[in-house]
This record gives structure tokens, sequence and C-alpha cells, in this order.
């Protein structure tokens, strides 16, 4: 049994998904982080870094933050959606880490700028737009001819996906990047992601473009 301390973001959305990918039981801990609720000193206690995502595992009482930390644990635990060995297993690494520094921090900007502050800093509009364009270019390369982004389904689709379904947020037409578009529909239908994309709670349905 995990306890999963989340909220519904990108960040968080990785690991619900991932949850009920692997079908491993958890109970969703809600931490609404637009009442500064992960400052409180017991989640502090779980999350030294006071964001969400961050998991207890009960069968052996470890603590965990960081959604990529997570992912691979969870991978490992039920030897699901991470190869165990070899190349295979690095290029998971390889894509999860470029999300991890890549469309989580620089999209996370196109939101704070683009939907949240939009006209209060061109600048930072323009870079971070520029970026988000650049890395949705990088995501459809690497798509063209290949169904995931590593060999099979894994966790480094896990955590990019809930970064794309915010494409609307981001000023993103979708049709510009044909394999993108493909590789993100595909995924939505999943039921195990319509399920994790609704934790902890629902508060729409999963965008698709038109
Ligand atoms: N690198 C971290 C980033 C976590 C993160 O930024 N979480 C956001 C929600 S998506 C958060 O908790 N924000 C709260 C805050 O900014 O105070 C991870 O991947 O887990």
């Amino acid at each position: 049994m995990i306890d999963l301390y989340t909220w519904t973001t990108p960040n968080g959305r990785k690991i619900s998904i991932a949850l009920e990918e692997m079908g491993l039981p958890y109970t969703a801990h809600p931490i609404d982080i637009g009442k500064d609720e992960q400052y409180k000193p017991e989640f502090l206690k779980i999350s030294p870094n006071n964001r969400i995502p961050a998991i207890v595992d009960r069968d052996n009482g470890m603590a965990l933050m960081e959604s990529g930390a997570i992912l691979i644990y969870l991978g490992d635990k039920t030897r699901k959606l991470l190869p165990a060995s070899g190349e295979r297993r690095y290029r998971v690494f390889e894509w999860l880490m470029w999300q991890m520094g890549g469309p989580g921090p620089m999209l996370g900007q196109v939101h704070h700028f683009v939907k949240y502050n939009k006209g209060k800093a061109p600048y930072a509009e323009e870079r971070y737009l520029k970026e988000a364009h650049r890395l949705y270019g990088v995501l459809n390369r690497r798509l063209e001819g290949r169904e995931f982004v590593a060999d099979d389904y894994s966790i480094a689709d896990i955590a990019i996906w809930p970064w794309i379904s915010r494409f609307e947020w981001q000023t993103i037409d979708l049709n510009q990047y044909p394999n993108v578009k493909r590789w993100y529909v595909t995924i939505a239908k999943r039921p195990a992601v319509e399920r994790g994309y609704a934790v902890p709670k629902k508060v729409n349905e999963i965008p698709l473009p038109p």
C-alpha cells in the first residue's frame, strides 16, 4: 500500500497515473498547494522541498519526494514500465531526465508567465514560449516512426504526458507537432491514465486537440 501526497497538477498526476498503470493499491492524500498546505510541518517531514508529489511506502516505511525518483522506485518495486537492466533501462532514464530538466521546469514557466501573468513580462513570455516550441520539436522528432519515447510504454512517457496535457495553457497547437499529437491522444485513451488524471479529484476531462 502506498500513501500518495498529491494535487491536481502535472507532477502529481505522473504518480497517480503510474500507480494506476502498475495496479498498486494506494491512498491519495490531497495537498492543496493553492492553500499552502505544502508548507505544513507534517508534510515537510515527508517532502523536505515542500512540493508534491511525495509517497510513503507502507511496506517499508520509506518516504520519497521528487516525481522522477518516485517513478523509478515504483518501476523497480513492481517491475513494470521500467526495464530491469541494459540499454532499454537507460533509454527510459534518458527521457525521464529530459522531462525533469526540460518540459517540467520550462513549461512550468510558460504557465506562470503566459497563462497566469500575461503582459507583465513580455521578454519572459517570449523566452519560455520559444523554449516550449523547441522542446515540442524535440519530442516530435523523437516520436517520428516510434510509438513511445523509449522502447515500450514506460515511466518516461508517463512523466512527459501530463505536461503535454496542458497544451492549451501553453498556447501550443498540437497540429504543428503531429507525432506528439498521435502519442498524446493514444495515451489519453488508456483507462489507467483516465483514472490517474482524476486524482486526487476530477477538475476537468482530459483535454483533446481538435
Ligand atoms: N521536481 C519536482 C517538482 C515538484 C513541483 O514543482 N510540484 C509543484 C506542483 S506541480 C508544487 O508542489 N508546487 C508548490 C509550490 O510551488 O509551492 C518533482 O518533479 O517532483
